[in-house]
C-alpha cells in the first residue's frame, strides 16, 4: 500500500510529456528505487498479471527492458499504477535475477507451445498411467530441461485407477527421482492433494504434461476454490474469461510462499540449448568421473571418460545408462 499512486506522473511518458510533476526521465529511470517488488503470474498477449504485496496488477513491459521477456515466476519492479483497478496498467522496469528457468525451446511450427517459468524450485513431470498413455520420451525430455534449468524433478504419475506404474517405476527407478501416485478415487478423498503437497510445501513447482494427463484437475484441488481467486485468479483483471491455455498461471499453495504453477498441454520439449555440464550435476555420482573427459564433452559420445570409470566400479552402471539416455533425447525427436 505505500506505493499506492505514487508513479502515476511517470506512467507513460510518451503520452503525457507535460504531465504536472513528471521529473526528466534520465533522473527518475535508471534507479526506480521507489518501484514495487512483484511476481509475474500469468502472461497474456503481452499483459502480465503481477502480484504486488496483496493485489493482482495488470502491468506490460517498459520499453527500456527491449527483448528482455518477463516470464511466469518472475521477479519484478513495477513503477505507474499500482492500484489493481479495472482499466489501469503498470510498467515492469526491470526483472530481477532469476534462481532458475525452465525452458524450451520454440519450435517454429507450433510458438505457442513454449513453456517457460522462472525462479521454480521444482517441475512436477506429470504423466497419466493410462489415456494418455504414458510417454517416457517426453518424460526423459522434461527431466533433461529441469536438470538444466535447476530445478529438482518430481514424476507425478496419475490415474492409477486405470493402469498400473511398475513400468515406469522401474524405467525411472535408477534415476533415484521422488514420485507420487495417483488415482481418481484419491482426488475424491483428498488423499491424492495430500501425497503430493507433501513435496511442495515452501516451494515453487511447476506442473508440467501432456495434455490431459490431470494437471488441472490436480491443481486445483491443491489449491482451494478461495484461494485462487484471492490472488492468483486473473479473471478480475484482464476481465476475459477463462484463463488463456497459452501461459503458465502461478498459484498460491499457502501462506508459507508455496506456488503451483500450471501449465498449457505440452506435445513436445525442444532442448536446442541444453548443457550437457549442467545435466551432469543432477547426477553428483557420476560427476567426478568426468575429470578425465575431453574438453566439452556430451558425455555421450565415444571419447567420454564415464564409461572407463563406470567399468572401474565407481558408480553403477545403470545410472550412467539413465544419463545417457536422458542426454541422447536431444538429439532425437519427440515420439521417437
Ligand atoms: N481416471 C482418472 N481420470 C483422471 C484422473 N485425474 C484426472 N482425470 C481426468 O483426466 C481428464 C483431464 O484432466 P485435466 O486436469 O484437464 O488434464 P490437463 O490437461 O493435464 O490439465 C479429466 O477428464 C479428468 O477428470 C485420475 O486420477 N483418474
Ligand atoms: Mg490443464
Ligand atoms: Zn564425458
Amino acid at each position: 500500500m505505500r506505493r499506492y499512486g505514487k508513479h502515476t506522473d511517470e506512467d507513460d511518458i510518451r503520452s503525457r510529456p507535460n504531465r504536472k510533476g513528471t521529473r526528466p526521465r534520465t533522473n527518475i529511470r535508471p534507479a526506480h528505487e521507489d518501484a514495487a517488488e512483484g511476481m509475474v503470474l500469468t502472461v497474456d498477449r503481452g499483459r502480465l498479471t503481477c502480484l504486488v504485496e496483496d493485489r493482482t496488477v495488470l502491468a506490460m513491459k517498459a520499453r527500456e527492458l527491449g527483448r528482455k521477456a518477463a516470464v511466469v515466476g518472475d521477479r519484478v519492479a513495477l513503477v505507474g499504477d499500482m492500484s489493481g483497478k479495472k482499466d489501469t496498467l503498470a510498467r515492469i522496469v526491470r526483472i530481477e535475477d532469476r534462481t532458475s528457468l525452465l525452458r524450451r525451446t520454440a519450435d517454429d511450427d507450433d510458438p505457442f507451445e513454449r513453456v517457460v517459468v522462472a525462479n521454480a524450485d521444482q517441475l512436477a513431470i506429470v504423466t497419466a498411467l493410462a489415456d494418455p498413455e504414458p510417454r517416457p520420451r517426453l518424460i526423459d525430455r522434461c527431466l533433461v530441461a529441469a536438470f538444466d534449468g535447476g530445478l529438482t524433478p518430481l514424476l507425478v504419475m496419475t490415474k492409477s485407477d486405470l493402469a498400473s506404474p511398475d513400468k515406469l517405476l522401474e524405467l525411472y527407478g535408477d534415476l533415484e527421482i521422488p514420485y507420487v501416485v495417483t488415482s481418481r478415487e484419491e482426488l475424491v478423498t483428498g488423499d491424492a492433494a495430500d501425497r503430493v503437497r507433501q513435496h511442495l510445501d515452501g516451494k515453487i513447482t511447476a506442473f508440467v504434461g501432456h495434455s490431459g494427463v490431470g494437471k488441472t484437475t490436480l491443481v486445483n484441488a491443491l489449491v482451494p476454490q478461495d484461494r485462487r481467486r484471492s490472488t492468483g485468479h486473473v479473471n478480475a483483471v484482464t476481465g476475459r474469461g477463462r484463463h488463456t491455455t497459452t501461459s503458465a498461471l502461478a498459484l498460491p499453495l499457502s501462506d508459507d510462499g508455496g506456488w503451483v504453477i500450471d501449465t498449457p498441454g505440452i506435445r513436445s520439449f525442444g532442448l536446442a540449448h541444453i548443457d550437457p555440464s549442467r545435466v551432469i550435476l543432477a547426477f553428483p555420482d557420476l560427476e567426478p568421473g568426468t575429470v578425465n573427459c575431453p574438453r566439452a564433452c556430451s558425455h555421450d559420445e565415444p571419447d567420454c571418460a564415464l564409461d572407463a570409470w563406470v567399468a572401474e566400479g565407481h558408480a553403477d552402471p545403470a545410472r550412467l545408462y539413465s544419463l545417457r539416455r536422458l542426454l541422447s533425447t536431444r538429439e532425437r525427436k519427440e515420439g521417437d
